[in-house]
């Protein structure tokens, strides 16, 4: 697949305004910073449609973009940001979850984490709770450009041992050099059947 057409529909602050209708979802999540803007601007080839931002966890909406006029990008708030007080972390919590476990529309979920540092406390507990969700989910490690060649693979093992990963994928995959992009887009096309 190569996505030519792609449209921002609503940010949404609430299910409520959520699109209708059955057309396929697959979100993104991932800390404050981590590349999720980048990573969609990459697939659907424009520049800034999914907003990149240089504040972190300044978006508390969930982001729809129609793609090709047959699924949607769903880009979730990012968490893990530092500043941020235990009743925005508690409303993050409730409003991801509410997406998460009673979207029937999401196929898969889109996992960033960031191919140089060891996951996160966060991280690995969104991780946990995705597998406890049942969702299924494929783990973007970004930022690939940012590492030496030869230092992939232990970075790569760092996450899986974190996330205590046995099987399952891993894309590694850079917004700068689009290493990874065809890759994503072939497992969209397979998901889409
Ligand atoms: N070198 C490099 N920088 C990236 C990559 N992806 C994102 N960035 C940078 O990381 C910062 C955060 O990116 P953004 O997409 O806004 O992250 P978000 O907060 O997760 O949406 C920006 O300065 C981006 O330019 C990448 O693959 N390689
Ligand atoms: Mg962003």
């Amino acid at each position: 697949m190569n996505i030519n057409n792609a449209e921002f529909i609503i940010s949404a602050v609430g299910p409520q305004q959520y699109p209708d209708g059955q057309l396929p979802e697959f979100a993104f999540i991932g800390r404050s910073n981590v590349g999720k803007s980048s990573f969609i601007n990459t697939l659907i080839n424009r520049k800034n449609l999914a907003r990149t931002s240089s504040h972190p966890g300044k978006t508390q909406t969930i982001n729809y973009y129609l793609i090709e006029n047959t699924f949607y990008f769903v880009d979730l708030p990012g968490y893990g940001f530092a500043k941020v007080s235990k009743t925005m972390r508690a409303k993050w919590g409730k409003f991801i979850e509410a997406y998460l476990s009673k979207r029937n529309q999401l196929q898969c979920v889109f996992h960033l984490i960031d191919i140089r540092h060891v996951p996160t406390h966060d991280d690995v507990l969104m991780f946990q709770w995705l597998q406890h969700l049942g969702i299924p989910t494929i783990i973007i490690a970004t930022k690939l450009d940012k590492i030496p060649r030869g230092k992939r693979q232990q970075h790569i093992a760092q996450i899986k041992k974190a996330l205590n990963i046995k099987e399952g994928l891993i894309i590694p995959f850079s917004s700068v050099s689009r290493e990874g992009k065809d890759e994503v887009l072939a497992l969209l096309d397979e998901m889409l059947g």
